[in-house]
């Protein structure tokens, strides 16, 4: 499967955030223009951030910091239905970024090669296969060719770069000596970063100036973090030397191998983020060494093995094949003729796939809004972990699509927002003793809490505008995510060591904040806004449809700790608690439009107030929670369906990338594989860029993942207990398969469909048990591996049978 292109990627911020092509193994980033006779690769390390603690102004967002005062009158206003105040007393509870830093671009490597000529027969391309990107052209009788990929393993950037005779098929072997060609490598820091040369390595090292791009001074947001960089080059033939200001010379060669290592001294350790090493001495250069005692075959290999099983676990085919048609040919004639829809879209699923290996491997942050790509100090809303909707959205399909090994660093990350939680919750909301960055009450599991603009340097108190700043629940629903970790892939390490404590105290927190509205006789939590509309309100939908989940979550994951002789680190009491609230949280009423309200009161107070503006089309559909990604409305409740399809219907299917990839999702739940299709076609005409990138506008990352989740629960579903076969399939999509899709329960599905019906299917419970499938309420056979039909028992058109673990059986 490829991404190619028959021109380069244009050397400006437009070629990079809309044609050049990412690689990357979640550490490294790279992003290749492929330039014939000027090779252009922006650099990323996760890691690069400017702000946090060692900057003076920096306090996590705290700005009020009184200890829960505002925040109880706000909520008592509310209680007492004063609304129109309340609006107005938010302002006091309103935090600020100052100091939270960016995402920092790391900088370029940049091949400046001898004239050779006029380029022809240019390719560039992106093989999702093998993580490679390469590029190919000839000029006169050579032809030379760039082959590119990020090692995780070797945690290393490599390249080769080649020149051969162009070889006839009836043209004997050429006699004479290899072709070669020439060039001048240097390094640009974005960092404003010295490099240097010596033998046939250029480095790079400073230290974080922030912003510096901007006005070319640095900027308060300098923190003093340590970074550096190595790359080595090493030719085949001709020579390599040093030349002037970092520059490296490589002359007459047919063939070099680079490779290329960064690192920081970061580590994600609040309140001190620094691990205290010298990244270039003892991360950078040691990576650079012991790869270049390999050869490119080896490292090459090495790559191959550990990314390729990952990637292949799941195939997926739409019955067209792709051919050999440039991505932008085929997005053109999508839009215009419908052309190109089956390999487009299963090119896309796929893609996501690739991206999220690409971003996210174990031991380091998570992927952030641009995943790991970035080539501006000040990017669009800082490229940083956006927990309303926006990180979530980048771990949905990281089970379901069979990407569990990219998953670790969402989990590790929300785990780590559990320190300066504490202290934005003692210091705004009055729950925990703790009043600065180390006092030792920070040790204490007293409850955590995280809003809107979360950073990898303590950055997660209130934002500096309440309407999209306050909304304490964000954290809750990241917690309650991580138990996608069990619910899916049984992964009860994670559980018991970083998931369970991170929601348990979660909901610690929630359980003590919750208060009763004495008019509905609910427990709200007040304030609430809707993310990022309308009035702050007691109860909106949003914060107790997340709070409703995570109870749930904490309640049967302590189920499974105790299962699992780990009763006694979890808070008995609490849980009975939580199992008592949960009941009153009451997060779905459908209103007078017989749509899901999104506020508790929306049928009654004004649409435009003071304070406050409600879009009828606005992106966020927060309301929709509950039919995904979690599940409080499914067939069970058949008059919520109804609402949910109402309330998506009216809130319009074009928006921006991400959310048009909510609905995408929120459609599935519905079962509407029509109404799918018409949103995928929306989503390739509107918010996919010429590679593919998802697109807000500007370029962000979510959209991607968004629609790999989407087109999985469009083939598998697996909440509420049951798995559902094909539960949105739309008639377009006639014939097809796909394999290694994962269902809650630690199970593996695959299936292949002809004229839109089931043909065969497979499925194997990795830890055995009781599996209930479903099939449009058909009857399912199903057969073990040695081809028997085993018993099943058909009832209400589900089947249910028992599964031997590791088995693996087939259906249809
Ligand atoms: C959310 C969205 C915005 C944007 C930002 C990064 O808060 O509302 O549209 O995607 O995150």
């Amino acid at each position: 499967m490829y991404l190619c292109y028959s021109s380069p990627a244009n050397m400006s911020y437009f070629g990079w955030e809309n044609e050049a092509l990412p690689l990357g193994n979640g550490r490294i980033g790279a992003k290749v223009f492929g330039n014939p006779d000027c090779e252009l690769i922006t650099l990323n390390e996760k890691t690069l951030w400017s702000g946090g603690p060692t900057t003076p102004q920096f306090h996590n967002g705290i700005k009020n910091g009184d200890g829960g005062k505002t925040y109880r009158a706000v909520r008592d206003m509310l209680l007492n239905g004063d609304l129109k105040n309340a609006q107005s007393a938010m302002d006091a509870l309103q935090g600020d970024e100052d100091g939270s830093g960016d995402y920092q671009a790391f900088g370029s490597l940049y091949l400046q090669f001898d004239d050779f000529g006029a380029a022809d027969h240019y390719v560039r391309d992106l093989e999702l296969d093998s993580a490679s990107a390469m590029v190919n052209f000839r000029s006169g009788k050579v032809v030379y060719s760039r082959h590119y990929f990020v090692s995780y393993p070797d945690n290393v950037m490599v390249g080769r770069l080649e020149a051969a005779w162009q070889k006839k098929d009836d043209e004997e072997e050429e006699e004479a000596p290899p072709p070669t060609f020439s060039f001048d490598a240097y390094f640009v820091s974005e960092q404003k970063g010295e490099s240097f040369s010596d033998g046939g390595t250029i480095t790079v090292e400073g230290t974080v100036q922030a912003n510096i791009g901007l006005d070319g001074e640095p900027t308060e947001n300098a923190n003093a973090m340590r970074y550096g960089g190595a790359i080595r080059f090493i030719a085949q033939d001709g020579t390599v030397t040093a030349g002037e200001n970092g520059h490296i010379r490589v002359e007459n060669t047919s063939s070099v191998v680079f490779v290329l290592s960064l690192a920081t001294d970061y580590q994600n350790s609040f309140p001190n983020f620094s691990d205290g090493s010298d990244p270039l001495r003892d991360k950078a250069l040691p990576a650079v060494e012991a790869a270049s005692q390999k050869t490119f075959g080896q490292l090459y290999r090495a790559h191959l093995d550990d990314y390729r099983p990952l990637f292949r676990a799941v195939d997926f085919k739409l019955g067209e094949e792709q051919g050999a048609h440039p991505v932008d040919f085929m997005l053109k004639r999508f839009a215009k003729k419908g052309e190109f829809k089956r390999p487009l879209i299963t090119l896309l699923f796929q893609y996501g796939r690739y991206l999220l290996l690409a971003s996210s491997r174990e031991g380091t942050l998570p992927a952030n809004l641009q995943g790991i790509w970035n080539a501006k100090n000040d990017p669009p809303w800082r490229a940083d972990y956006h927990i309303n909707i926006n990180l979530q959205m980048n771990y949905w399909p990281a089970y379901v699509a069979g990407i569990a090994a990219a998953a670790g660093p969402y989990r590790d990350y929300v785990a780590s927002l559990r320190k300066p939680g504490r202290l934005v919750a003692a210091k705004t909301l009055g729950v925990g003793k703790a009043e600065s960055r180390d006092d030792p009450a920070l040790e204490e599991a007293s409850g955590w809490v995280a809003h809107t603009q979360t950073g990898p340097l303590g950055m997660c108190g209130p934002g500096s505008n309440w309407r999209w700043g306050w909304e304490p629940t964000n954290g809750a629903w990241a917690a309650a995510q991580m138990y996608d970790c069990y619910a899916f892939d049984h992964d009860f390490a994670s559980l018991k060591t970083t998931v369970y404590p991170t929601m348990e105290e979660s909901a610690r927190l929630f359980s003590q904040l919750l208060c009763e509205d004495k008019h509905s006789g609910r427990l709200v939590n007040a304030p609430g806004c809707s993310p990022e509309q309308g009035p702050a309100t007691a109860g909106c939908t949003y914060d107790q449809t997340i709070l409703y989940a995570l109870f749930d979550a904490v309640i049967d994951a302590a189920g499974v700790m105790e299962a699992n002789g780990c009763g006694d680190q979890v808070d008995h009491a609490l849980v009975e608690t939580l199992k008592a609230q949960k009941g009153r949280l009451q997060p779905l009423q459908v209103g007078r439009h017989g749509q899901i309200r999104e506020w508790f009161d929306e049928d009654s107070f004004p649409r435009v107030s003071k304070g406050y503006s409600i879009d009828k089309l606005h992106r966020h559909i927060s309301h929709m929670l509950g039919l995904y990604p979690f599940s409080l409305i499914d067939d069970d409740t058949p008059e919520l369906q109804k609402a949910a399809r109402i309330s998506l219907r009216g809130r319009g299917d074009k928006t921006t990338g991400w959310a048009m990839a909510h609905r995408l999702c929120c459609w599935a739940r519905l079962r509407d594989g029509d109404q799918c299709d018409a949103m995928i076609a929306t989503i390739l005409k509107t918010a996919i860029m010429k590679n593919l990138f998802g697109t807000h506008p500007p370029f962000q990352i979510d959209g991607n993942f968004g629609f790999t989740a989407g087109v999985a629960e469009m083939l598998l579903q697996s909440h509420n207990g049951l798995i559902r076969i094909l539960p949105a399939l739309p008639k377009d999509w006639r014939n097809g398969s796909i394999s290694g899709l994962h269902a809650r329960g630690n199970v593996t599905v695959g299936m292949t469909w002809d004229l839109g019906r089931l043909k065969e299917g497979t499925l194997c419970a990795h830890d055995g048990g009781s599996v209930r499938l479903l099939y449009d309420g058909k009857i399912i056979l199903v057969r073990d591996s040695s081809g028997e039909e085993i018993e099943t028992v058909f009832e209400d058109g589900v089947t249910t049978f028992s599964a031997k673990p590791g088995e693996t059986y087939t259906f249809s």
